[in-house]
């Protein structure tokens, strides 16, 4: 039995899981250890960490040198908090231990979202089902079943949660075109999509604004003292919507980005440190149509200040809705079990609770 939700589509934007590759603590070549100490992730039972050449005889790590062992019935899990409510799609890969036959479950807050079998002892990537995550701190599981008994093991490593896509699209949402020079730098570059003022431009890796490397591609938005640069944006339909994006400041400088949808000012940030850092705009209401995305620097102290800025896309905001209630069916009837569904564009089904019979 399965309960889905319908929600809209969001931009894709990793979740941090501490420790995704099980590379804490590094073990020393060749070994492995049960319950290890400082692996942020809380182990139980037969669970460790095994660095490539252990005696489990684990493939080599897909990231990395160490993997995650489950054996028997050994567990590991950890707290993850979740920023925003949405539809997660949660991967990572597994193998066997040689001619073993380990299943494990992966379980969030209790419900289990799915179990796995890996393959073989090659590590492979499993993708799980798209799930709806509320905000705030969930707990992330991987718990051995051992359901043939005796002595079976699996391997985890490269653990990401994921929220899904965005429908609204940003061209050249990167800076990315066009494309500069290595280590160069252009006020007001032609062919970008963006009209840029003449303080405004594209730094790529390496340039002599001292950017730090690009979070997306190879290139970024540079805004100095008051220089902007806007683009118009096509939504589709109308609604309501927030814009992600990653800023960072010239090495120690002090810039402000005001960010504004035809005219009206959505949001001023200002990065911390000249590593890129996440945002998250506050909500806007967007009629259909074409609108100006305009990013401004304010430079609030005076003299010479710069930004970068990456990566921006624009999520549509909307709250899901729920599979069993007729309101949200055009006709107003829910689908009888065993009846062909059409999920329309834009749309995406997100399971809010799963259960099912272990493989056999
Ligand atoms: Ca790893
Ligand atoms: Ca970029």
């Amino acid at each position: 039995m399965a309960q889905v939700m319908l929600a809209s589509v969001h931009a894709a934007r990793a979740q941090t899981i501490a420790n995704f590759g099980f590379e804490s603590p590094a073990l020393a070549a060749n070994s492995f250890q049960y319950l290890p100490a400082g692996a942020t992730w809380t182990m139980a039972g037969e669970a460790g960490i095994a660095r490539n050449g252990s005696a489990f005889g684990n493939s080599n790590a897909p990231q990395g040198n160490q993997v995650l062992i489950l054996q028997r019935l050994g567990t590991a899990d950890q707290t993850v908090q979740i920023q925003t409510a949405g539809c997660y799609t949660l991967k990572f890969k597994s193998a066997q231990r040689p001619g073993n036959n380990q299943t494990f479950k992966v379980m969030i807050d209790g419900a289990i979202i799915d179990y796995v079998r890996p393959t073989g002892s090659s590590f492979t990537e499993n993708v799980l089902p798209d799930i709806f995550l509320p905000a705030g701190n969930r707990l992330l599981k991987f718990v051995g079943v051992n359901p043939l008994t005796g002595d079976n093991t699996a391997f985890v490593d490269d653990v990401t949660l994921v929220k899904n896509p965005t429908v609204q699209t940003v061209t050249n949402p990167g800076f990315e075109t066009p494309v500069l020079a290595n280590n160069a730098f252009q006020y007001n570059p032609v062919g970008s999509g963006w009209t840029f003022s003449s303080n405004s431009g594209i730094a790529r890796n390496g340039s002599g604004f001292g950017n730090v490397t690009a979070v997306e591609g190879s290139q970024v938005l540079l805004l100095q003292s008051t220089g902007s640069a806007e683009r118009s944006v096509n939504f589709t339909t109308a609604g309501t919507y927030r814009i992600a994006l990653k800023a960072a400041q010239r090495t120690t400088q002090h810039q402000s980005i005001k960010i504004s949808l035809n005219g009206t000012v959505i949001d001023v940030i200002t990065p911390p440190n000249r590593f890129f850092t996440d945002y998250i705009t506050a909500d806007v209401t967007v009629a259909a149509g074409n609108r100006i995305l305009r990013l401004e620097g304010t430079n609030p102290l005076g003299t010479d200040n710069t930004a970068f800025v990456d990566a921006i896309a624009i999520e549509k905001v909307s709250a899901p809705q729920n599979w069993s209630s007729a309101a949200t069916w055009p006709g107003g009837t829910v689908p009888a079990v065993g009846a062909a569904v059409v999920i329309p564009p834009g749309k995406r089904c997100c399971w809010i609770k799963i259960s099912m019979w272990i493989p056999s």
